[in-house]
């Protein structure tokens, strides 16, 4: 049997990695789109990459998807069966500094892939997967979140990724293009991206326990996400694009958690008693209230400080995965202590 071939954008990302290893497995032909860098930084592809002379079922190709001709060429010469646009710029804080960039990548990249599809698949043989994102619900007042809530979005980039969303159902109807979105809550593991909150806070406090960064600072505490796992996150992309119609689906845990009920669970995990207090402003700060590798009693081990607060802020996001559980057969197994105990593992093991 002819093996499928998948193009994945993003593929050197987070969700990038889990899905190729996922294709791999399942006996696809894997294209990657990497982006050219000056320092060559493939860390989470590398253990499925062969060198570029042996014969291998994973293909890395140069490419970024602000680029139409690229984007264009690649559909052309690869002709996959299934394309995964994972590409994004992902940071939501980030996102209010690059405001333009983050438009041209989350949103007008994604146009772009859907034009080279439109224009190149005239058997509409081709399926489309967008890495959509619960950050397109922002505030709406109805949780938890499904395919049929509002959407309000509060940041450049889940606008930018409201566009993408249309877009991709804009592209179904018009032009009957197997094109569909997966609305991903928060997904974590070992090889999130060091600057979101649940990395940022394992790496942080286990250099604060090994003395080599005297505090955590971070921003907003209250505002509360449903963390899930990215492993089983990719599984669900997959079955999306296996599903015999297009279609839009929730991808989420149902459970939500505090950034400080994170924060709790990393110092509780790594043996660091704690106490919160505020200080005149008003921001919290916690002490260590035991002596634990190089902390000291009384020492201050997390602060929040302003700079790390965004201009505004999606408070309370929650997803209701129920079709996805109906339709899919896909529903998440591993809980938020297990997904945060598995990330202290494998970051005690590379930093210690
Ligand atoms: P990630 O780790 O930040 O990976 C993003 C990927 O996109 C990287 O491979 C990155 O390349 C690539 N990329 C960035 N700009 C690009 C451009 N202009 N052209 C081509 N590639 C570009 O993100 P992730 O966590 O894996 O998330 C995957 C997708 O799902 C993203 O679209 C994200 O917005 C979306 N999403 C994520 C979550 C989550 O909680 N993780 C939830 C919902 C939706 P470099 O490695 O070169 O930077
Ligand atoms: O922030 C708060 C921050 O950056 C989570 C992306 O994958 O998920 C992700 O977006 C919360 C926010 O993720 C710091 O204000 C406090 O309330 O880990 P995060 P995010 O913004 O939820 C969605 C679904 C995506 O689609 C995105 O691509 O934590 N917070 N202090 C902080 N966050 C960070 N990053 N750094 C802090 O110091």
């Amino acid at each position: 049997m002819k093996k499928k071939i998948a193009l994945v954008f993003g593929i050197t990302g987070q969700d990038g990695s889990y899905l190729a290893e996922l294709l791999l497995n399942k006996n696809y032909i894997v294209y990657g789109v990497k982006r050219r860098t000056s320092l060559i930084h493939t860390t989470r592809i590398d253990h499925i990459y062969k060198d570029v002379h042996l014969k291998s079922n994973l293909i890395l190709r140069y490419g970024d998807v602000t680029d139409f001709s690229n984007v264009f060429n690649l559909i052309y010469q690869i002709k996959p069966d299934e394309v995964y646009n994972l590409a994004a710029q992902s940071n939501v804080g980030v996102s209010f500094e690059l405001a333009e960039y983050t438009a041209q990548t989350d949103s007008i990249g994604t146009l772009r892939i859907l034009e080279a599809i439109r224009i190149l698949d005239k058997k509409r043989k081709m399926k489309f997967y967008q890495a959509s994102t619960s950050e397109i619900f922002g505030n709406s007042p109805e949780k938890p979140y499904n395919e049929k809530s509002k959407f309000e979005p509060v940041s450049p980039y889940g606008t930018a990724k409201l566009y993408s969303y249309w877009m991709t159902r804009n592209y179904r109807d018009a032009y009957s293009i197997f094109a569909s979105n997966g609305i991903l809550f928060n997904h974590e593991s070992p090889r999130r991206g060091e600057n979101f909150i649940s990395r940022k806070t394992i790496i942080g406090l286990i250099k604060v326990l090994k003395g080599e960064q005297k505090c955590l600072h971070l921003g907003n505490l209250k505002s509360k996400r449903d963390w899930g796992h990215a492993k089983e996150f990719v599984n669900a992309q997959w079955k999306i694009l296996q599903h015999k119609i297009p279609d839009d689906f929730v991808i989420a845990t149902g459970k939500n958690h505090s950034v400080k009920d994170l924060v709790n669970l990393v110092l509780k995990k790594l043996n660091i008693k704690h106490k919160w207090k505020k200080d005149k402003n008003n921001l919290e700060y916690a002490i260590a209230l035991n002596n634990i590798g190089q902390i000291k009693k009384s020492q201050i081990i997390v602060k929040q400080e302003k700079r790390y607060f965004r201009p505004n802020e999606v408070h309370n996001l929650i997803g209701d995965s129920r079709k996805a559980k109906k339709i899919l057969k896909w529903k998440s197994m591993i809980n938020f202590e297990q997904l945060i105990s598995e990330m202290i593992d494998s970051d005690l093991k590379s930093i210690m």
